[in-house]
């Protein structure tokens, strides 16, 4: 590692504040250029930290960039990861007020719940899919911090990877009887159908970014928990949103889940 503990919970607490508040900032390899991969994972641990320590509830974890329209969108070229806690939970058909958010951007994902504890290395799609209780569609809002969503990768890893908020909803289905390749999403905003994409845009398969969580976590001496929700990636770019937005996700077979922002 490069830098040191203290630095380590400054910049977490930096950018949890900037989150919290709403407020933007510099990506942090501006003043901290030698920050290495396990930094930036180590100020994401040292954010949840923090929430934990508040009172928060782990609900799940999010894989990040697992499309090709995502790298292309950001300009990056691999898949990070992040947790998921109670307060970024929306329920279906809630309200989001954009006051509380920087600049956030809506992305259509297809939603893994376990029912048995995962362990990486060697995680592959049939062990995802042997325990995972069911999927469903999921809206994720992500909100980088960062000034104009210009970052790298390990200033967005320390972000926890924007999140933000996320909502699901629609129909369940079992993981193990539906072909996650060829589902075919829909993302509509105000009734307009704005991107479109089909399961296999991440990763040639939703359930092998699941797997690379598992292994990821593996790696860093953790599993990912029974009854763990994941969000395992934009299937197409991120769409920008705004106060007075309406936003769908229809998934074939799956239904459809909403969100209002206000
Ligand atoms: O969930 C995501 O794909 C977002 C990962 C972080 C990059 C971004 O803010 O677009
Ligand atoms: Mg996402």
């Amino acid at each position: 590692m490069a830098l040191n503990a203290s630095t380590l919970d400054q910049l977490a607490e930096h950018l949890e504040n900037c989150q919290l508040k709403a407020q933007d900032t510099l990506k942090i390899t501006e003043s901290h250029p030698d920050m290495d991969w396990d930094d930036a994972y180590a100020i994401q641990d040292r954010i949840l930290a923090r929430k934990l320590a508040r009172g928060a509830r782990v609900v799940g974890y999010k894989a990040g960039l697992t499309s090709h329209a995502k790298m292309k969108q950001m300009g990056v070229t691999d898949p990070v990861f992040g947790f998921l806690v109670d307060e970024f939970v929306v329920a279906e058909g809630a309200e989001i007020k954009v006051s509380d958010l920087i600049h956030p951007k809506v992305e259509p994902e297809i939603c893994f719940i376990t029912h048995t504890e995962l362990k990486g290395p060697g995680c592959h799609i049939g062990a995802v899919l042997a325990a995972s209780d069911v999927v469903l569609p999921g809206i994720e809002v992500i909100d980088s911090r960062y000034r104009d969503f210009k970052f790298d990768l390990k200033s967005v890893v320390a972000d926890n990877t924007s999140a933000a908020r996320f909502v699901v909803g629609g129909r369940i289905a079992a993981a193990r009887d539906v072909d996650l390749r060829t589902l075919g999403v829909v993302l509509e905003k105000n009734g307009l159908p704005v991107a479109m994409g089909a399961g296999a845009a991440v990763l040639g398969h939703p359930a092998a970014a699941v797997a690379m969580l598992v292994n990821h976590l593996g790696r860093r001496g953790q599993s990912l928990p029974a009854g763990s929700l994941v969000l395992s990636g934009g299937i197409t770019e991120a769409v920008a949103v705004q106060a007075g937005d309406n936003v769908t996700l229809r998934i074939q077979n799956l239904g459809s889940v909403s969100v209002r922002f206000v």
